[in-house]
């Protein structure tokens, strides 16, 4: 039987398990990358795992979440990263180089190889065929010590891209398009894989727009073939020597195929508060804007630019729209200084930020009270702006910035003929502000800042776990909501004690409060709790408030494996209908007399006195990790078991 690009790459890599969907399987991790805002903790781990070097073929550090620097505490992180990098045989790509996931497409992912990165929106490149995974820090902590990254094999769906894109129509409105189909859970435990004849007429940089938008469905993984499409972009980077080819078997299988004409598609835009919550600009109608930011991880590439330079010339910003524009790297940006387009957006009024992410994720330019803000980013989460109640609706860039000089949500179709930019031929190569590890790091020592704490470590459960409910949640609770995204909170993503602090401050100011004063506590939730970010903060610091366990009716994949790293059960209702009758308050006794090989556990509501069942799903290496208190100590005791 013929494999499917993700077969493919997953059966090359496989060190455990089968390839059956829903079976735990393990894969070798070829390369690895971190930003600085779940870095910090994944290498602090590393440091506990006692190894000299890394074990990967190619292990990147990148800086580019934090850098606002309003205090000491961002630039400390930034010199332990680097300190670490030299220590122990990291790539480290400094803070102004770009985003992680736009400088590792362009220099690093390699088609047909792992990479496994502490941020959800690794799978970018899925963009050149790399089956590219986000998971919580620890695991890719685990993957640099060599070992391999569990998880389990998902089902295989293909999208089917039929015709081609009309003009004004872009890669973005390709990937709203799904998620309005398939939704913030539809990919949760799949891997999307793109084919048929429209994939050829799109560009790599269009596809890791596509591919990286895949985690707001929740997908494991995004991929895209490796073509010739793929070659000329590797190419024109320098790396033809990267490139190989990478195609589904014609008979390959698929467990769900979805078709889409391109030809059909029209400029689309998410609406406040949700990735799916998806409408055609033109439905949507003339609202008024007051802010447009243009970048991130999913918009922000040479081609992306240079059509809003080209949209701007000549023109000017609507007198009441702040446009904001971050290019994704520091090659894309010195190619617009090149080539004049930089001058063309400074001309218009745009307000040039660095190459990071920034207000993608509320680094500085919050919008105003009730403001409304079109982004080019992926996540549109009610106060991941900095602004509670502004509206945030995410769009192409070509709606973005047609809606810069109008002031209103518009239609790029109203500027008449496309505008069409020929990808280049040679993209300028300049890894001068990477830095490369000394052969040896032994000598390198480490520089830690004061914001720099002590890794918190988790407790084995006892035989039953007798709590309080601390809050009751509803459906799709984001971990921007558990721990919250902006300038405020990521210079304290070291310093758990402190940023456990603002554990669900968003939705429910008292939470912290309540959960010190109970000792322990039980969240529950309702569908995809959990969704959103990679960031391991949203289980460490409830597990650090003394959450011993999560009961919801479904989650999404890196929390759920966040939540068992940090030895928290994630537990579902055997009846979705028991999820009405608890409340928050309401004591509960979970049992574990048996320990976890029975996959149903008994759960006693003793306030209100009656017995309901609950499923844990946990592999038995994960019940070990569970029972040994956590991931590092399960992974601490297999070490001295060797
Ligand atoms: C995000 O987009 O939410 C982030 C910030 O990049 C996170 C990582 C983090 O919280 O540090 C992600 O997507 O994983
Ligand atoms: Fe950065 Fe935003 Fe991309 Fe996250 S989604 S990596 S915050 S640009």
């Amino acid at each position: 039987m013929g494999l499917n690009l993700a077969q493919k790459i997953i059966s090359q890599h496989l060190v455990a398990g089968k390839m059956v969907s829903g079976e735990e399987i393990a894969i070798r991790i070829d390369q690895t990358l971190t930003q600085d805002a779940t870095g910090t903790m994944a290498y602090l781990q590393l440091e506990a795992m006692n190894i000299p070097k890394v074990r990967t073929k190619l292990s990147l550090s990148y800086v580019d979440h934090n850098t606002l620097q309003t205090g000491f505490e961002n630039a400390d992180d930034h010199l332990f990263l680097q300190s670490i990098a030299a220590k122990y045989g990291i790539v480290f790509s400094r803070p102004g180089n770009g985003i992680c996931h736009q400088v590792h497409l362009e220099r690093f992912a390699v088609p047909g190889t792992t990479l496994l990165g502490s941020d959800s929106h690794t799978p970018t490149a899925g963009g050149v065929g790399a089956l590219a995974i986000g998971a919580g820090g620890l695991d890719v902590a685990v993957a640099m010590a060599g070992g391999p990254f569990y998880f389990n094999m998902p089902a295989v769906v293909r999208v089917n891209l039929t015709g081609r894109l009309p003009d004004w129509v872009s890669a973005k409105d390709i990937i709203l398009e799904v998620l309005r189909r398939l939704t913030v859970k539809g990919g949760v435990g799949k891997i999307i894989e793109y084919g048929g004849e429209g994939v050829a007429t799109l560009s790599v940089p269009e596809r890791a727009t596509i591919a990286n938008m895949g985690a707001e469905l929740g997908a494991t993984s995004s991929l895209f073939p490796s073509d010739e499409v793929t070659r000329a972009f590797l190419t024109a980077q320098g790396r033809s020597s990267d490139w190989v080819e990478l195609l589904p078997d014609a008979d390959a299988t698929y467990e769900e195929t979805i078709t889409i004409d391109l030809s059909t598609l029209e400029p689309m835009v998410a609406r406040p508060h949700m990735p799916d919550n998806v409408a055609a600009v033109r439905e949507v109608g003339p609202i008024k804007v007051d802010q447009v930011a243009i970048g991130s991880c999913t918009n922000s590439s040479y081609s992306d630019l240079m059509r809003v330079a080209a949209i701007l010339k000549g023109k000017r910003v609507h007198p009441e729209v702040s446009l904001v524009i971050s290019p994704g790297s520091r090659q894309v940006y010195s190619m617009l200084a090149a080539n004049g387009a930089l001058n063309d957006l400074i001309a218009a009024g745009a307000r040039i930020l660095e190459c990071t992410c920034g207000p993608c994720i509320g680094m500085g330019q919050a919008p105003p009270s009730g403001g409304v803000s079109v982004r080019t980013f992926n996540r549109n989460f009610k106060g991941r702006s900095g602004t509670a109640d502004a509206g945030l609706y995410l769009a192409s860039p070509e709606v973005a910035a047609v809606t810069a000089l109008n002031g209103y949500l518009s239609d790029p179709r109203e500027l008449g003929p496309a505008i069409s930019i020929t990808p280049p031929d040679s993209y300028p190569v300049d890894d001068g502000m990477l830095i490369f590890p000394p052969a040896d790091g032994t000598k390198v020592s480490i520089r830690r800042g004061p914001n720099i704490k002590p890794l918190p470590l988790a407790q084995p459960p006892g035989k039953t776990i007798t709590a309080p409910v601390i809050i009751k949640t509803g459906d799709n609770i984001t971990t921007d909501d558990i721990s919250p995204a902006g300038a405020k909170y990521l210079p304290l993503r070291s310093n758990i004690p402190a940023l456990a602090e603002h554990v669900f401050e968003g939705i429910d100011p008292d939470f912290v409060r309540r959960a010190k004063a109970a000792g322990q506590g039980i969240i529950i939730g309702r569908q995809n709790y959990g969704q959103g970010s990679s960031r391991e903060h949203a289980a460490l610091c409830p597990m650090y408030l003394g959450i011993k366990a999560v009961i919801a009716q479904s989650f999404a994949r890196i929390h759920r494996s966040n939540l068992v790293n940090f030895g928290i059960l994630p537990l579902t209702f055997v009846d979705p209908a028991d999820y009405d009758r608890v409340d928050a308050a309401d004591e509960l006794v979970i049992d574990l007399s048996n320990g976890l090989e029975q996959e149903e556990l008994t759960v006693t509501n003793t306030t209100k006195d009656y017995s309901f069942k609950v499923r844990h799903d946990l592999s038995p290496r994960q019940q070990a990790v569970i029972l040994a208190g956590g991931l590092l100590n399960y992974t601490r005791q297999q070490v001295n078991k060797q």
